[in-house]
């Protein structure tokens, strides 16, 4: 084999089984670190609690409290409670809600050159901005990791993106981002892991390569890494950390599957429209356009430099009357910091709305926009009904851009605005550690028990499947469908990811509200769907719901990576078609059966047979060892029930 990528060498230092020359072949990963979000945080606890295990087994495990953060019930804040009571149980960082989203805020204090990070979030890979390979995964893979386990990926091919020149004056990190996702699409980074690299990137700060890191997640990418260098020295030197860094970067002779150039300086303010990531034109060309709300944040745009930035634009301006502007900083860190430079003070007097440090607007979680109003935000996604307003128009832009479009009321090209000075580097951050509940020694935890508030309802189980399974197509669907769309979020809602059965009353809410109580009347149910099925959140509910509602196989011309391992932890059945145009074949509403379907887990191939139209349409199986041990056990409570006794 020829040098080594970045990810191929952290691939390499972790590999407990597979093959890292064979693209596409199962690779078995030791996991350093992990991190859990309270969303999804639950499900991986309870996951966790049916392990068997007295304390985690990873150098660093973090439970951060940061999506569902408003408590208008009790709900949320009984989960907050039990993921705090295990967190003290097993060994693991608590990070209390208001202490900052998952993603910066590990980024800012635990984050490592070299190791291995797998976190209960899809933009867990933000973590690539230090050389590490960061990746998102099911709460299930997440607990598998935490007690010990190996997590497994098909290895990824390599693709470069080589980047020349120098980013303009307020043009920025997410405007190359948003740059990729317009040339690769949402579907353009499955099966690859992406590294950055070039003179153009050398000049990023760890901030700005958290950017573009978090937003390869919408590529569909397995993660993205840049080299541990001279800036990731300084970001941990800043950060107090300067122990913690060591070098990485990629051999010269590192072979490439593909390779994409991007010259900086013909780059410019990029803006995604409704309702997909990649969606991309340049601002400029929807310049105008009305805006109702900006929203500056998320675990995307909510470093210090970008909240600097934003401040720098606004000092001594009044935002817009028709505009409502949040703020939402990434981390305690950060906020103390704007309030320390005086920039917060700019902010407010400009007339921004400061929110909790925490995801807010991002999950709809608060300040969803008013009925088919626009909404200009630097985030990561802009599913439709994501943002709380089923017609809301979400566009996605950098910091620059958001700050402009408050300052007019419409979507502003900030390359029209006054120049402002470069934001520095900065030289040292204010370190604060309070709101981290560190783990306590093992003998004590050993004494404490787990608090399981009532909105806390058990887990639904898989079961092994059958050689013939008859269900009905209750659900046909096109390309892209994303966990939003299956498992929908929002204020409302995420209180019960906890609570399935509850939840359930929402599955595919945003495309058709009738199908839980249609799946609940026709028993089992198979989906039929177009190409990257599960595209986004990392979110198992948009599996173990369905599983409740009786989905027994999901038949798609392709599946999202996350998704599909999530599909496999529960039980349920990730068919593809042989054929792409037999989608076309299937009607909603038409019996179907499955037959040969043990064998066929084994060997591959599974026959579809349309019972209302007569018609025999082949499906493959795709699995490795792992994943067929797993479905023939019906999923992985099963499978470690099996294998524990
Ligand atoms: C998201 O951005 O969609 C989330 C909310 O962070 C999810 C996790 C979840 O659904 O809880 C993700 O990206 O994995
Ligand atoms: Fe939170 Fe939004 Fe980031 Fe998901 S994408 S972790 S909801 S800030």
């Amino acid at each position: 084999m020829s040098g080594l990528t970045i990810a191929q060498k952290l691939i390499k230092a972790h590999l407990v089984a597979g093959d890292i020359t064979v693209p596409g072949s199962d690779v078995a990963l030791h996991i350093d670190q992990t991190l859990t979000q309270d969303a999804t945080g639950t499900m991986a606890y309870l996951a966790l609690e049916n392990m068997g295990i007295d304390q985690v087994k990873t150098e660093r495990s973090v439970a951060y409290i940061d999506h569902n953060t408003l408590q208008c019930g009790f709900e949320n804040a009984d989960d907050h409670r039990f993921i705090q009571s295990v967190a003290a149980k097993y060994g693991i960082v608590y990070s209390r809600p208001g202490n900052g989203i998952c993603h910066q805020t590990h980024l800012e204090r635990f984050g490592k050159p070299g190791k291995t990070l797998l976190g209960s979030d899809s933009h867990t890979p933000t973590g690539g901005a230090l050389g590490m390979l960061a990746m998102g995964a099911g709460g299930m893979d997440v607990a598998v990791a935490m007690a010990g386990g190996a997590y497994h990926i098909r290895m990824p091919k390599m693709m470069k993106v080589n980047v020349t020149g120098t980013l303009r004056p307020f043009v920025t990190a997410k405007d190359m981002a948003l740059e990729l996702l317009r040339r690769i699409s949402v579907k353009g980074g499955v099966g690859y892991i992406i590294e950055w690299a070039g003179e153009g990137v050398e000049r990023l700060d760890v901030p700005q390569r958290a950017t573009i890191a978090n937003m390869g997640t919408e590529t569909g990418a397995t993660t993205t890494v840049f080299a541990s260098d001279e800036k990731t020295k300084q970001f941990l030197r800043a950060q107090g950390r300067a122990e913690d860094w060591t070098e990485l970067s990629s051999d010269a002779d590192a072979k490439y599957d593909l390779v994409i150039d991007m010259d900086l300086n013909d780059l410019h303010p990029m803006i995604a429209c409704p309702h997909s990531p990649d969606k991309v034109v340049r601002v400029s060309e929807i310049q105008g356009l009305k805006a109702d709300q900006v929203c500056i944040g998320s675990c995307t745009n909510s470093s210090l430099r970008d909240l600097e930035q934003v401040a720098a634009i606004l000092r001594g301006k009044t935002i817009a009357d028709t505009v409502s502007l949040s703020i939402s900083p990434g981390s305690r860190q950060v906020l103390s910091q704007l309030s320390r430079s005086g920039a917060l003070n700019d902010l407010i007097h400009a007339g921004a709305r400061i929110l909790e440090c925490a995801c807010g607007p991002c999950i709809g979680m608060g300040f969803s926009p008013n009925s088919g109003g626009v909404s200009v935000r630097t985030f990561n996604r802009n599913f439709l009904g994501r943002s709380g307003t089923k017609d809301g128009q979400v566009y996605l832009c950098s910091p620059e851009t958001a700050a402009a479009t408050a300052l007019f009321g419409c979507v502003t090209d900030p390359e029209t605005l006054p120049k402002t000075d470069p934001i520095p580097a900065v030289e040292q951050f204010a370190v604060d550690d309070t709101g981290f509940i560190m783990p306590r020694p093992a003998e004590e935890a050993a004494k404490l028990t787990t608090v399981h508030g009532v909105n806390i309802k058990p887990l639904p189980v898989g079961r092994a499947p059958e050689e013939e399974i008859d269900a009905i197509a209750t659900l046909k669907v096109g390309d892209d469908i994303t966990t939003d769309h299956i498992m929908p979020a929002g204020a409302k809602i995420l209180p019960y990811r906890s609570n399935v059965p509850k939840l359930s009353e929402y599955c595919f809410g945003v495309i058709d509200e009738s199908f839980p109580e249609r799946a609940k009347a026709n028993g089992q149910t198979i989906i039929i769907g177009g190409s990257n099925y599960g595209q986004g959140s990392s979110r198992e509910h948009a599996a173990l719901v369905p599983l409740y509602l009786g989905v027994r196989a999901i038949v798609v011309k392709s599946f999202a990576r996350i998704h599909s391992a999530n599909l496999i932890n529960a039980g349920i059945l990730p068919l593809t078609f042989v054929n792409a145009a037999d989608y076309d074949r299937i009607d909603q509403g038409d019996s179907l059966r499955l037959s040969g379907v043990r064998e066929g887990l084994s060997c591959g191939s599974i026959t579809l047979t349309d019972l209302t139209k007569g018609i025999d349409i082949p499906l493959k199986c795709e699995l490795d060892d792992y994943q067929r041990a797993l479905l023939q056990c019906g999923g992985l409570m099963k499978y470690m029930e099996a294998n524990n006794n």
